[in-house]
């Protein structure tokens, strides 16, 4: 049974299949990687499409099914899919739009794995790629080429935290009838869902805000049915990199709580970014919530609030920032982000390293840019944290 809400807060916990099975609460685990079928022709209309019902758990299974209809409603989406790691679903779905010498739009900044595979699909299929701020219709419009087959975009990017109108990219792509694929991995759908601003695939890596434990790896995407079919057939499944149930479950139970979460990830990350930008160590608090962030007002069109992520650059040095990181007791250093715990990271040598130094710093990844992904926890204790490391490096 399929039921709708209209209220997210409502609809992370109730929407989507129902599992009615001995009335158990929550969705079991379907711990199995292949389903029996009763007879030889049964197996044989599964295979043709004649009949629904499982067959193998690359190609579906309920717990990972139970997932992808939850992240489709939230999104505002026809359709999910779920995939081992939100690279498997960056990979799935480019791959899935893309042939040999075809080109791609990007947002002027991406995460660093996703630049990787980019420079791969050039180095083996030449299929090229533009990088773009976006910040206006001649500058989009000037990248447009013939072999242009889709638009990718951030927002707000990793780590430089620039926001892209996606209402502007929309419209423009769809006078091409070129489609836009966010990554709303730094928002989640509680804070922007980019289908209803006209774009057209939206991705996540789930391992951040919306598993929010820090114990999944996971990706997911939404989008037109037609086109997430075309994923699960073709690039998901031949290519493999499927969610695993137990890891879909740990998902579906994140996702319960994630407005809870996302506004005090917000709010703490309001209060943090404050306190930052008075501080003298601090050269700038990147942080798209805060009124002088440059790009402020797309922020509100689009974004519920600014988001848990602050980046901000220090007067210093590249060693300055590595003491920084090294004097703070309570904040870890870690890459990933949206878990309760509070963790920091150094892009330039860490989620960024892959990009190559001119690249990097054209996207404003300097050796003084660090990233803060705000926690649950006490604000006033973050912050007590924070200071001292700051203090200490100005001694
Ligand atoms: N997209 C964005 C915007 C990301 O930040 C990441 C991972 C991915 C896709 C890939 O997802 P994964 O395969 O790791 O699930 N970002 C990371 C980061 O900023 N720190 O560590 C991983």
């Amino acid at each position: 049974m399929e039921k709708k809400f209209s209220n997210m807060e409502t609809q992370v916990i109730h929407s989507g299949s129902q599992n009615d099975l001995l009335g158990s609460l929550t969705m079991p685990i379907f711990q199995t990687s292949t389903f029996t079928f009763a007879s030889a022709e049964q197996g044989e209309r599964r295979f043709a499409g004649e009949e629904d019902g499982y067959i193998y758990s690359r190609l579906g299974n309920p717990t990972v099914k139970a997932l992808e209809e939850r992240i489709a409603l939230l999104e505002g989406a026809e359709a999910g899919l779920a995939f081992g790691s939100g690279m498997a679903a960056v990979s799935a779905v480019l791959l899935a739009l893309t042939k040999s010498s075809d080109h791609i739009i990007c947002s002027q900044g991406l995460y660093g794995c996703t630049y990787g595979l980019l420079e791969l699909m050039e180095e083996k299929y030449n299929i090229t790629h533009s990088l773009s701020f976006m910040e206006n219709e001649e500058q989009i419009r000037s990248l447009i080429r013939p072999e242009t087959v889709c638009i990718y975009i951030e927002t707000p990017i990793n780590p430089t935290m620039k926001i892209i109108d996606l209402e502007l990219v929309s419209k423009i792509a769809y006078e091409y009838g070129i489609p836009v694929v966010v990554d709303n991995t730094f928002s989640s759908p509680y804070l922007q869902q980019p289908l209803k601003h006209g774009c057209d695939i939206v991705l996540h890596s789930a391992t951040k805000y919306i598993c929010g434990h820090g114990d999944v790896v996971g990706g997911l995407a939404a989008g037109k049915k037609d086109f997430i079919d075309k994923v699960a057939k073709t690039t998901l499944k031949d290519i493999g990199g499927i969610m695993a149930p137990f890891d879909a479950w740990l998902l579906l139970r994140g996702l319960k709580t994630l407005p809870v979460r996302m506004d005090r990830h917000c709010e703490n990350a309001a209060r943090i970014s404050e306190k930052l930008k008075s501080h003298p160590m601090i050269e700038k608090v990147l942080f798209p919530g805060d009124p002088e962030h440059p790009d402020y007002p797309i922020m509100r069109k689009q974004m519920k609030q600014g988001g848990g992520l602050i980046s901000f650059t220090i007067k210093g040095s590249k060693q300055d920032a590595q003491t920084l990181m090294n004097s703070l007791k309570l904040i870890q250093i870690a890459v990933s982000l949206g878990d309760a715990e509070t963790l920091i990271q150094h892009p330039a040598t860490m989620t960024h390293a892959v990009i190559p130094e001119n690249k990097r710093i054209e996207m404003g990844i300097t050796d003084q840019l660090i990233r803060l992904s705000v926690g649950l926890e006490k604000w006033e204790d973050l912050w007590e944290d924070l200071e001292q490391a700051l203090n200490f490096c100005m001694r």
